[in-house]
């Protein structure tokens, strides 16, 4: 049977069950996900600053990660090969571009310095989303923003005004509104003695950063919150409630990364609540296994919760989705593909899922059948309608697309 055939015969399937999978598919091909460019080089960046730092790490040592910006850029083309539709990439501070002579340090950052990433957008139809980098710096040794020598805090303050009037010239240039997410490292190994002053100046230096004045319809500034990281045990000054209400009281987006939260705690079960105070929220889709470890996106249960969510608060224009994760033990391409397509694999999912059938069920607190359903849609065929995407997207189908991977590693990633 062809690929058009097996999807003629699971759209019947579906149309069985009340789904309208030619309505799924064209949803599902104007999904942006933002594809984070710090897979490519294990969050290194442009800067030759050396190890990475903040209590975020890449383990492993795989041969071929991308050493300039021709490299990340080529590598990037490589994967937007792979994966159905038209997607957006998202760049952090410390991948600026200096001509020879022109390298500044970050709170002078300008437009200019990204002018190569405007340009390489464009080319391919792609938006831009942008992070001020607060790690891997000799002024961020654990505390940025919420730092107690007000030289240091202003230096970081500068360079999340800096990065704001980058993040407009994005958006300009490319004529779709920047995602301009806020991390930083700040935090205690150990039992602060005053958890109280730092998130002071933490809410100070964030008040001082949007007091430039910026178009909010060019760019949509985020908050991350973290729960802890690696030699930042015992506080986390940009905590989960520090954000949320931040981001609540001065109309910006929180950003839920799912590596963040206790690891029983569910970012699937969060969206739902933002998205009734808030008109959009932004995620960095991880995966975390015991800790905030950053492993590539699987096709998952909580993956697929999340995409649920999404799709069932009809909110795919309202959640900004971007990846976040950095594994350098395996090919670093393949990484990314996997975690891309899975990504999109889990909207399609939910958007083949009969949500207002369900919703009755739960309703009519028929949850024995509810249960039913829920477990055997499971093993509806799916994958005969992924196949179809891809097929109509052209690019590869199944596994197919890894030889291509392969290929590169052996001519390109090899002589690295
Ligand atoms: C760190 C945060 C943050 C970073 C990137 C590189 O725990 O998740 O989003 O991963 O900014
Ligand atoms: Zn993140």
């Amino acid at each position: 049977m062809t690929t058009k055939q097996r999807y003629e015969s699971a759209k019947e399937i579906y149309n069985n069950i009340g789904v309208d999978v030619e309505q799924a598919l064209e949803k599902l091909k104007n999904v942006s996900i933002s594809m984070h460019c710090w897979q490519g080089d294990d969050v290194a960046g442009f800067e030759g600053s050396g190890a990475l730092s903040g209590g975020i790490q890449a383990t492993g040592n795989f041969m071929g990660k991308a050493r300039n910006p021709q490299e990340l850029m080529a590598d990037m083309d490589k994967v937007f090969e792979l994966i159905p539709g038209k997607h957006r990439i998202n760049l952090h501070a410390n991948y600026a571009i200096f001509e020879p002579g022109e390298e500044v340090d970050r709170d002078q950052l300008e437009p200019k310095h990204f002018a190569k990433w405007v340009a390489y957008a464009k080319e391919r139809g792609l938006g831009i989303d942008f992070n001020p980098t607060y790690f891997s710096h000799s002024k961020a040794d654990g505390l940025t923003l919420s730092n107690a020598d007000e030289s240091i805090r202003t230096f970081w303050i500068n360079h999340g005004k800096a990065c704001l009037r980058i993040s407009e010239y994005f958006a300009k240039e490319l004529g779709t509104p920047c995602l301009m997410n806020i991390w930083i490292p700040d935090g205690f190994k150990d039992i602060p003695a005053d958890r109280l002053s730092p998130r002071a100046r933490l809410k100070d230096s964030l008040d001082q950063i949007l007091s430039i004045g910026y178009d909010k319809s060019l760019v949509n500034v985020a908050v991350e919150s973290k729960v802890f990281g690696i030699g930042l045990e015992a506080c986390t000054v940009g905590s989960h409630e520090f954000y949320m209400n931040y981001a609540a009281k001065n109309d910006i987006l929180c950003l839920l990364d799912n590596g963040h939260y206790h690891p029983t705690e569910v970012v699937s079960d969060k969206i739902p609540s933002m998205l009734l105070f808030s008109e959009k929220l932004a995620l960095h889709v991880t995966r975390p296994i015991r800790w905030d470890s950053d492993h590539v996106v699987i096709f998952d249960d909580e993956t697929k919760e999340i995409a649920k969510e999404i799709v069932r608060c009809d909110a795919l224009d309202r959640v900004l989705i971007g990846l976040d994760f950095f594994d350098a033990s395996i090919n670093r391409i393949s990484a990314w593909v996997v975690g891309m397509r899975n990504m999109q694999k889990a909207l399609l999912y939910a958007l083949l899922s009969p949500h207002a059938k369900l919703a009755t069920l739960q309703n009519d607190k028929n949850y024995t059948e509810l249960m039913m359903l829920q477990e055997e849609l499971k093993l509806y065929p799916f994958g005969d309608v992924w196949n179809y995407f891809c097929e109509i997207n052209n690019v590869p189908q199944k596994e197919d697309w890894f030889a291509e991977v392969k290929g590169y590693e052996n001519t390109v990633l090899a002589k690295r």
